[in-house]
């Protein structure tokens, strides 16, 4: 990564400590901890779960582990304790100096009881953080326990990306896209699932409990299930469907493919070609002020042509989306906010202070609803899918016929296409993330 890039913290955080200095005041508190978090212990075990920082917390630093407390005051430089205790069953990395270090009154401590101790919260303290037992043990007032008011503010703030946060999710994208590349290449050389992950991860420098989410890595008909992680060892797919991502400093990119071997159906490599098409066009249309949902709606439109086309549907355009008859190829949102967090938060968020905008009736698992706005960050995933529980339905009845019965059985085998970019909104329209890279 460039220099100007860590030159970008700066102002970050700049405008982290602007921000919460508003905010507190507007929500009435003094001061408030970030707490990293504690580790998630599976349930009778003694073994924990990959750990995430809570990601309030990460929005202030890149600071890796758990326990640490972040005690930010109006005033003051925010103070950063960090908990390093000796211990030889994992390793513990001596913090060095890094780039963003300069910017806290730093101090570390052996144990969490002591980082506690270093942050005496009280009167007027705010909390934000998964151990709200443990900060009002502290001292915390009940008040100002993950108090709903200033978490809808931090959630807003989050949406807007500063340019250091764009830095580390376009570097994101660039890891992810050496990895979908090395992928593509395996896929083609006739690998299995797995061995396709393992060249993903290999590239891509990360190992898995790195990586933002579980890779999907989707060989035929597994691309049809939208989740699949399965990762089983059949090998010379004729399609490969690739949902993975990177993180670089926390931040996340999210990128999908779908590729072909030349002994696929034609009329499948028509859907995948289509569908990059589309896709693109989507992210043309990517501009402040225009509502997330339209992408929605745009979205059906072009998949209802695209299915008309190669004579899955009968009918295509406005009147197939009116019909329903894309909600069976479709079933999933255009896309989701990015950042931190895969699915970032305030997607659904009304407004600074809190509320909530529902997704059409129609759209139940689109992510945002959300007006787009100059910094904003977000994916747009458009797919399309032969999924025989939604598809059944319509085998029977007065809409079957406008499905192509024999088309659809004999492209069902390939799975589904999905193609997925990440974009900034800026002043002028957007920039795409993660085309330059895959
Ligand atoms: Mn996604």
């Amino acid at each position: 990564m460039d220099q100007g890039h860590y030159q970008a913290f700066g102002p970050h955080l700049s405008a982290r400590v602007e921000r919460a200095r508003a905010i507190l005041e507007d929500t009435g508190f003094a001061a408030m901890v970030l707490h990293a978090g504690t580790p998630f212990r599976y349930h009778a075990d003694d073994m924990d779960a990959p750990f995430k920082p809570n990601p309030h917390f990460a929005h202030w630093t890149p600071m890796k582990g758990p326990f640490h407390l972040l005690v930010v005051r109006p005033g003051k430089r925010p103070r950063l304790i960090r908990v390093a205790p000796e211990d030889y069953w994992y390793e513990q990395a001596p913090l060095g100096s890094p780039f963003w270090a300069g910017e806290f009154d730093l101090i570390q401590v052996g144990d969490e009881a002591a980082a506690w101790a270093e942050a005496a919260p009280g009167e007027g303290f705010a909390y934000v953080g998964d151990a709200p037992a443990r900060a009002a043990a502290a001292g915390v007032p009940e008040a100002g326990l993950n108090p709903e008011a200033l978490l809808a503010r931090l959630d807003w703030d989050r949406s807007s990306k500063s340019a250091y946060e764009v830095a580390c999710i376009e570097e994101a994208g660039r890891k992810a896209g050496l990895g979908h590349r090395a992928a593509r290449e395996a896929f083609l050389g006739g690998a299995s699932e797995l061995e396709i992950h393992h060249a993903y991860v290999q590239a891509t420098g990360c190992v898995d409990a790195e990586l933002p989410y579980e890779s999907i890595v989707a060989l035929n008909p597994h691309g049809a299930i939208l989740h699949y992680t399965g990762k089983r060892t059949e090998r010379d797919g004729q399609v490969l469907l690739i949902d993975a991502g990177a993180s670089h400093l926390g931040y996340a990119s999210d990128i999908t493919r779908t590729w072909a071997r030349e002994d696929v159906d034609p009329d499948f490599q028509a859907m995948i070609e289509g569908m990059d098409k589309l896709e693109l066009e989507l992210c043309e249309m990517v501009q402040p002020g225009l509502p997330y949902p339209e992408l929605q709606l745009a979205a059906h439109q072009k998949v209802a042509d695209l299915l008309f086309g190669v004579g899955v549907l009968r009918l295509g355009g406005q009147e197939a989306v009116s019909q329903g008859l894309t909600a069976p190829f479709m079933p999933h949102g255009v896309g989701h906010f990015l950042g931190i967090q895969t699915h970032d938060v305030s997607g659904h968020q009304k407004e600074p202070a809190g509320g909530r905008v529902e997704p059409p009736a129609e759209h139940p698992f689109l992510r945002t609803t959300r007006t787009i706005e100059q910094g904003q960050v977000f994916t747009i995933e458009p797919g399309c899918y032969f999924i025989e529980m939604l598809l059944r339905p319509f085998r029977s009845g007065e809409k079957s016929r406008m499905f192509d019965w024999e088309a659809i059985d004999r492209l069902a085998p390939f799975g589904g296409v999905r193609v997925e970019d990440d974009l900034l909104a800026t002043s002028y329209g957007h920039r795409n993330l993660t085309r330059p890279y895959v």
